[in-house]
């Protein structure tokens, strides 16, 4: 009801400035090269909307990007992700589900900016977020240690951390944003000292690895989902790194104890069949990081996409 779910618009996103380490930015074609594309329209028979080209916004780079607030190439983040909010709301406000190929997550302060003003103009409606990560990547730029932004967009798509410049995230408006309680976090299990105070400040809904081994993963969908609520639009930000390194090795920042293979499908499958997505962004994978892994975390990254665009085993 909410888009027209055979209706696909891809972006794909070749940008590695919210971290420091080259190589994230090959992802989009990486997977693109493993048949990624291909998939969806053959065997999920979608309609793909895409431009063919990976994106590498090299003529948004300033002329000078000292740090900011702790934060590291502030002005470049900022005019990428106004850019990628943009493209996301263009195929979103045309009643397309939207698929976002990253890159490192500093990029869904694009991605969730676009499908959010595009589900409020079109419906009047508050978008839901299941952020599925290692990482809680809500830092507020005073609470980093890194000053990576892509370690903060959570914390700048909610409003906790704010900034009136406007070539450094001030064009994000109320209209952009998530409400902190439609936001439901998956696979935590590598949380910074001033995230923890946030989130319970906050009441922030997470479920960590150590909910996930408590109940299983069949349990948390359900409250996962039942925090959402129903016939809530949902968009879906996986970060690879949530899965275990043995699974998903070339990303930047792996954390062992993660999810399993199957346990990252699954959560994709649960949330294709709530019927509610609205949009996914896949990030984090890394092809020159740990290079003998680079297929086997391109392939669980097509594997997951797969499932969140409705696969199913029979
Ligand atoms: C840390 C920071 C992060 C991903 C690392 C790490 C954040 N909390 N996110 N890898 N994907 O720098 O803020
Ligand atoms: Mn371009
Ligand atoms: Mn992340
Ligand atoms: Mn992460």
């Amino acid at each position: 009801f909410l888009v027209n779910r055979h209706d696909l618009g891809v972006v794909a996103v070749g940008f590695s400035g919210g971290q420091p380490k080259a190589g994230v930015d090959a992802a989009p074609m990486a997977l693109i090269e493993a048949g990624l594309i291909q998939q969806l329209e053959e065997d999920l028979e979608l309609n793909v909307d895409y431009d063919g080209q990976v994106h590498a916004y090299s003529e948004l780079i300033p002329a000078d990007d000292p740090p900011f607030r702790n934060m590291k190439q502030p002005k470049f983040v900022s005019a990428v992700t106004k850019e990628v909010s943009e493209q996301v709301y263009s195929h979103a406000k045309k009643g397309k589900m939207v698929m976002t190929l990253g890159g490192d997550h500093s990029i869904a302060i694009g991605t969730i900016s676009g499908t959010a003003r595009a589900i409020r103009e079109r419906f009047g409606r508050e978008l839901a977020v299941i952020w599925v990560d290692a990482h809680a990547d809500i830092n507020t730029p005073e609470t980093s240690d890194s000053g990576n932004i892509h370690g903060m967009p959570v914390a700048f798509l909610t409003g906790l951390a704010t900034e009136k410049r406007e070539d450094v995230f001030g064009w994000l408006k109320e209209h952009h944003m998530l409400s902190v309680n439609k936001l439901v976090y998956i696979g935590l299990r590598d949380i910074d000292k001033g995230e923890k105070k946030i989130l319970k400040e906050h009441g922030i809904k997470a479920f960590s690895m150590h909910d996930i081994d408590r109940h299983g993963i069949g349990k948390v969908m359900d409250m996962a989902l039942g925090w959402i609520g129903s016939d809530t639009p949902i968009h879906l930000s996986f970060d690879v790194d949530a899965l275990d390194p043995m699974w998903a090795p070339s990303t930047g920042t792996p954390v062992r104890g993660g999810l399993t293979l199957r346990e990252g499908d699954f959560i994709a499958e649960c949330v294709a069949a709530t019927g509610s997505l609205i949009a996914l962004d896949l990030v984090e994978v890394n092809p020159s990081l740990d290079e003998h892994g680079a297929s086997d975390t391109v392939r669980a990254g097509c594997s997951i996409v797969r499932c969140a665009l409705g696969d199913t085993l029979l």
